[in-house]
């Protein structure tokens, strides 16, 4: 019989091998357990986001085959009411949210009022606002779309209510969006940095693949509307005029897609406001938030062009802003553009 080698009967556990997989939940609860004053609730409101945003890509992947494209009023084969794609994601976010028992106050870009939860045992501590499916324009054609959230914190000891709503993008504690591409992923912030999470949707779990992401200084593709800049201000469009020759081009038309690219390869991002659309396109409680906080919590910048975007203090809930955002240095070119006017 041969001897039995007891220096390998156990394999170490080596974690460069696959198997100490970082999932978003165990990321989040240790943030949470390295602070003294955390209850674990912050951690139930993320995995309530993470339910819906793998609903979502799941729906947004089989969208083409059974009629959630398009409009709703038509009926699948059991004769039940097929909802679009946007409204089917915003019932879904909002009652996954409701039912965490973590929030107060939703709002939401498909419902023109805020809504409050009306169970005042099922309140809970956070404020969410979201775009449940942004880049609508893209559903149709199967091109990359997003979830957008914001998170605030009730104000101490005091009634919720529009005031916890008027109040500038500083007083987020954390941000994120869910881009449904040629992967599903997840970027998220809870003010120490911004980390991505891929959905692995063979086990239905977010997984860390980006790390610690960090914007470079300078990038070197500039991303906007070229269609509107008739409508631009001078200083947007002389901006956009200096950049074209050193600079690639590079436009989605959805929120998230640009963002997410802006992050992981630098560069600069922008819907400035324009003469057509005189307070901008993006609205700010659940897109320019949401992104500033993340751009500026990867290291760059977010501005409408005179002023920081989070310190913006919307007067209602669906007001909208225009925004750069990106590398530090291509934002601040393009203040200086505002700064000379
Ligand atoms: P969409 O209208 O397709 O929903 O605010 C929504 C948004 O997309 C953003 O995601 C996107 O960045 C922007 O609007 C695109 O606007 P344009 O089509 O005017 O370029």
């Amino acid at each position: 019989m041969a001897e039995i080698d007891n220096k390998n009967l156990f394999t170490k556990i080596n974690v460069g091998d696959g198997t100490d997989l970082m999932t978003m939940t165990r990321w989040v609860l240790a943030q949470q357990q390295a602070s003294a004053e955390a209850t674990g609730d912050l951690t139930i409101l993320l995995t309530a986001i993470q339910f819906g945003c793998k609903y979502v890509a799941s729906k947004v992947k089989q969208a083409g085959l059974i009629n959630l494209l398009g409009l709703t009023g038509e009926a699948n084969v059991q004769g039940e009411d097929v909802k679009k794609l946007d409204v089917l994601a915003n019932d879904i976010f909002r009652n996954s949210l409701i039912a965490s028992g973590k929030v107060s106050l939703l709002v939401s870009e498909e419902d023109e009022h805020a809504m409050v939860v009306e169970n005042p045992e099922q309140r809970g501590k956070y404020i969410v606002t979201f775009d449940p499916l942004d880049g609508s324009s893209n559903i149709d054609c199967g091109v990359s779309i997003g979830t957008i959230f914001g998170i605030f914190r009730v104000q101490d000891g005091e009634e919720v209510g529009m005031k916890d709503l008027i109040r500038s993008g500083r007083n987020m504690v954390a941000a994120g969006y869910c881009m449904y591409g040629s992967y599903c992923e997840m970027i998220l912030s809870v003010g120490s940095g911004v980390n991505g999470f891929t959905l692995d949707p063979a086990i239905g779990e977010f997984i860390m693949t980006h790390p610690n992401i960090t914007l470079p200084p300078r990038g070197k593709i500039y991303s906007v509307n070229e269609g509107n800049m008739k409508y631009f201000d001078e200083p947007s469009k002389n901006y956009v005029n200096a950049v074209k020759n050193k600079y690639s081009a590079r436009y989605v038309g959805s929120m998230v897609a640009d963002v997410h690219r802006t992050l992981l390869y630098g560069g600069i991002f922008g819907y400035p406001a324009d003469s057509k659309s005189k307070r901008g396109k993006l609205r700010i409680l659940y897109e320019v938030f949401p992104m500033a906080y993340l751009i500026e919590q990867a290291g760059g910048k977010a501005t409408t062009g005179t002023q920081s975007a989070l310190d913006l203090i919307p007067e209602h809930i669906h007001d909208r802003s225009g925004v750069w955002l990106g590398s530090k240095e291509d934002v601040e070119e393009l203040e200086s553009f505002y700064k000379q006017a």
